[in-house]
């Protein structure tokens, strides 16, 4: 048996070399495309875009904003990176945002953006994404598209099946995808069989300001947690987490953990265990985990470190949790519009399985149950089994909805979007990806309301696609439209990073909340000076606080004596602009972080270690006005014994 899924793997793993190669010489074929194409993508010079779409960075740990239809590039939000480009993680105000239990992690994996929703439609009040590697969840404000708040995870690891909205945002889900030793612990690897476990968190939001909050860990048995969704109209309250590996293999997965013909999803009733914590059930367990926020009112981040979460065993709430029989580990776990019906995308099964959470309820309510894992019910398939779509593609990963009774299932290894009908099953259109598919997006397809004019599909290999660039070349998205009966593909366009998951929404739902600038008076930053009188120079032993200004097109003060080498300097810079787009930069030679960007009534601070003697100049570096290159000004540093008399000024020579 195990030979003959070894050779069924191997198989699987060429015909995926295979179809790679033979798209090659299809996909150059560009003409295919109808002459209306560029038409439905063409923004005209000025208009806008309809959709914006939050495209997520992969491994460059950010997330972009574009335009839909033109796949115009508007902003890479920084996340979990530093980003010399807006100074973020490299200024002393956000540095705390990427501040973890490991200490300073300045980089992750980031996959799955959701947007929050009220009543089970898109709200565009805020949008979360999951760092995987080092487990957080990020919270990016969308009045400002900065990241506003950070959470790391405890008892997770590879932080993959997250970050998703229940219909209210009452919650944000992250599945661990990767089990441990709960709480972490030196044991041997060989154990991990009924020993290590897997952690789903529930993360309340406040509605009022959307602070996030651990509200239980459920834990579960140790398996891999891969994909999420949450229900929907009859079936929210519930959550539903795809799983692999139900052999709990600790080495070679791709054939050990391959062996059930069945993985699971796993069920999850919330409000059941909400209410089960809301009485005191649950355990508050000792662990270690940051809570970084960012405060609008006086730019700065603080990080706390929590030092407790509270645990659920799912035994101690008998009707929360079950598992629903899933052929061939699969990967999507995707619930429609109306909430009915949950698709499975088995990786290595021929058919794509959707379950009917009905039929759920029934088989709960009858207790058939087929049998358990570690005590969790284990439905029977046959009972909660809605349809199969046959043998629709190879390797399918993601399913998403058009609100018409559509879904759109996205086939790795065959790279393709093929449309079926929800209800019969039927395939009713293909089309060709180019190439190896993985996520796909519909604008609101992850909601009761999905706006269903257009599909994403985010690519995981481009090869010969664009203009080579050495080795690495570009990954890429393609939109196709989705209004007709056929799918017709409009355009490709170069993403950030790997494009895992995306989120869509109509931009008129987020446009007119844009923000512009920040109000000088709400300035509460402890080191802001909020006119050029207030600037001056403070030196604290070897420490010395600069209280700079920007405006066009000056530095106040733009001369500075009396700094000493092994000083350390901090420029807290305030730009006085109250004006709709003109920000003003700053560095200066030799310091050993990036430039500030500073937006306008905003205050950043960078630190600077002069290490040589001399008169250094700094600049600032954002085009602002005709006068930008005289923007510009110096500071003298002497020997560490020298007695320069401290001083600064602006238009004046000293
Ligand atoms: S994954 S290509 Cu990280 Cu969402 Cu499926
Ligand atoms: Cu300020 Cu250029």
């Amino acid at each position: 048996m195990k030979n003959i899924l070894k050779s069924i793997i191997a198989t699987l793993s060429m015909l995926m070399v295979f179809t790679g190669c033979n798209n090659q010489g299809s996909g150059s074929k560009s003409g295919a495309l109808s002459s209306s194409a560029a038409e439905k993508v063409y923004v005209a010079p000025g208009e806008k875009d309809e959709f914006y779409a939050f495209i997520s960075g992969g491994f460059s740990g950010q997330l972009a904003v574009y335009g839909l239809p033109s796949g115009r590039l508007f902003k890479v939000i920084p996340v979990f990176s530093q980003d010399a480009e807006k100074a973020y993680g490299y200024n002393e105000e956000t540095k705390p945002m990427l501040n973890t239990s490991h200490g300073f992690v300045p980089w992750d994996d980031s996959h799955h953006p959701d947007i929050s929703q009220t009543n089970g439609v898109l709200d565009g009040r805020y949008v979360f994404i999951n760092g995987n590697n080092t487990p957080r969840i990020a919270k990016i404000d969308l009045t400002t598209f900065e990241t506003t708040e950070i959470l790391e995870v405890p008892n997770s690891a590879g932080n993959h099946s997250s970050s998703f909205v229940t219909e209210n945002t009452e919650y944000v889900v992250a599945g661990t995808r990767f089990s441990v030793p709960i709480p972490q612990r030196d044991m041997p690897i060989k154990d991990y069989k009924g020993n290590f476990k897997g952690a789903l968190s529930f993360i309340s939001v406040n509605p009022e300001d959307g602070r996030m909050d651990i509200k239980f860990q459920l834990i579960m048995p140790g398996f891999d947690y891969d994909l999420a969704h949450p229900g929907r109209g009859a079936s929210h309250g519930w959550f539903f987490f795809s799983t692999y590996n139900s052999e709990e293999a600790s080495s070679l997965l791709e054939v050990n953990a391959s062996q059930n013909d069945k993985d699971f999803i796993a069920a999850i009733n919330w409000k059941k265990i909400e209410e089960y914590v809301n009485n005191g059930g649950g355990t508050l367990t000792p662990t270690n985990y940051a809570h970084n926020v960012y405060d609008e009112t006086t730019h700065t981040a603080t990080s706390t470190m929590k030092k407790e979460v509270r645990i659920v065993n799912p035994l101690d709430v008998p009707g929360a949790v079950y598992l629903l029989p899933t052929p061939k580990s699969p990967h999507g776990c995707d619930v429609d519009p109306s909430g009915e019906y949950i698709v499975g995308n088995g990786k290595l099964s021929a058919n794509l399985t959707v379950h009917s959470f009905t039929k759920m309820l029934d088989a709960i309510k009858n207790n058939k149950v087929a049998g358990d894992a570690y005590g969790i019910p284990i439905l029977n398939f046959d009972d909660v089994l809605a349809g199969v779509v046959e043998q629709p593609g190879l390797g399918p990963l993601h399913t998403e909805f058009d609100g018409n009774g559509n879904a759109y299932t996205t086939f790795f290894i065959s790279s393709e979007v093929v449309k079926w009908k929800l209800g019969t099953w039927e395939v009713i259109d293909r089309k060709p990806t180019y190439y190896s598919v993985g996520h796909l997006m519909i604008p609101g397809g992850n909601s009761q309301k999905p706006f269903g004019k257009y599909v994403l599909a985010m690519n995981k290999i481009t090869k010969d696609r664009y203009l080579p660039t050495g080795p690495e070349v570009t990954q890429s998205a393609q939109l196709y439209d989705i209004t007709g009966e056929k799918m017709e593909l409009l355009l490709d366009f170069p993403t950030i990073g790997e494009p895992h998951y995306a989120a869509g929404i109509p931009a008129s739902i987020i446009e007119s909340r844009s923000k512009k600038i920040y109000n000088l008076e709400d300035n509460n930053h402890p080191y802001a000076s909020k006119s050029e009188a207030d600037t001056k120079v403070v030196r604290d032993g070897k420490t010395v606080h600069i209280y700079m200004t920007t405006i066009r097109s000056h530095f106040s003060p733009d001369n500075i004596e009396g700094i000493k080498v092994g000083d350390k300097v901090y420029f807290h810079v305030t730009n006085l602009e109250q004006d709709y787009d003109v920000p003003h930069g700053i560095s200066i030679i030799g310091a050993n972080t990036s430039e500030l960007l500073i937006m306008p009534g905003q205050t950043e601070t960078f630190v600077w270690e002069p290490k040589q003697v001399g008169v250094w100049p700094f600049y600032c570096t954002d085009f602002c006005s005709a006068l930008h290159q005289e923007m510009q000004g110096y500071v003298r540093v002497s020997a560490a014994d020298a007695n320069t008399p401290l001083k600064w000024s602006l238009g004046e020579d000293f």
